[in-house]
Order: structure tokens, then sequence, then C-alpha cells
């Protein structure tokens, strides 16, 4: 429901102007990394609430899509991410150092 909503708002909200973050699917998420598993490819955030995944705020170990992530960020580092249900799993779609 929210998805279709979204849709059909999205060309709305521009037009109007407006910040369509609130509508985005997979908008950027803050969080720190607690721990990396490369033999894996997980990785164990602490994250805000995540609307496109319906999530409150926790602590959880994620897939990621490229392994290569992994490499870009350390436990302790304070990220940016998104994150989305991929086969599935929920998944690290992209992920930056951030504040
Ligand atoms: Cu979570």
């Amino acid at each position: 429901m929210f998805k279709r909503m979204t849709m059909a708002t999205a060309g709305l909200v521009a037009s109007l102007g407006l910040s369509s973050l609130a509508f985005a699917q997979a908008a950027p998420v803050s969080g720190t990394v607690q721990k990396i598993d490369e033999a894996q490819g997980k990785i164990t955030l602490e994250h805000g609430p995540i609307k496109n995944l319906d999530m409150d705020a926790m602590t959880m170990v994620w897939r990621v899509q490229d392994p290569a992530m992994l490499k870009q960020v350390k436990a302790g580092d304070k990220v940016q991410f998104t994150a989305d249900r991929v086969n599935g799993q929920l998944t690290v779609t992209s992920i930056k150092k951030g504040k």
C-alpha cells in the first residue's frame, strides 16, 4: 500500500517542490558498525529506524550486496547506508562513512 502511494505521489511531490525524502524507498540510514565478518559477507550494524523496511532502531546482522563494501568501513565507524530486501534477505545495498 505504501509503495503504491509512493509511486503515485512522487510526481506530485516533485511538482510541489517538496522534499521527496519522506517518500523515498531506500533513504540513507545512520548507523554504527559493530562488527565485520568478511568470511561470511556479513556486517553488524547498530542502526536508526528504516522506513522502507518498517524497522525500528536496533543492532542486527546484515548481508552485504557486494563483499567489497566490507573493506570500505571498519568496526566503530559511523556510516550512512541503504538497505533493502534482496531475494528475501535483508541486505545492505550501499554504505559509506558518515556522521
Ligand atoms: Cu534492524
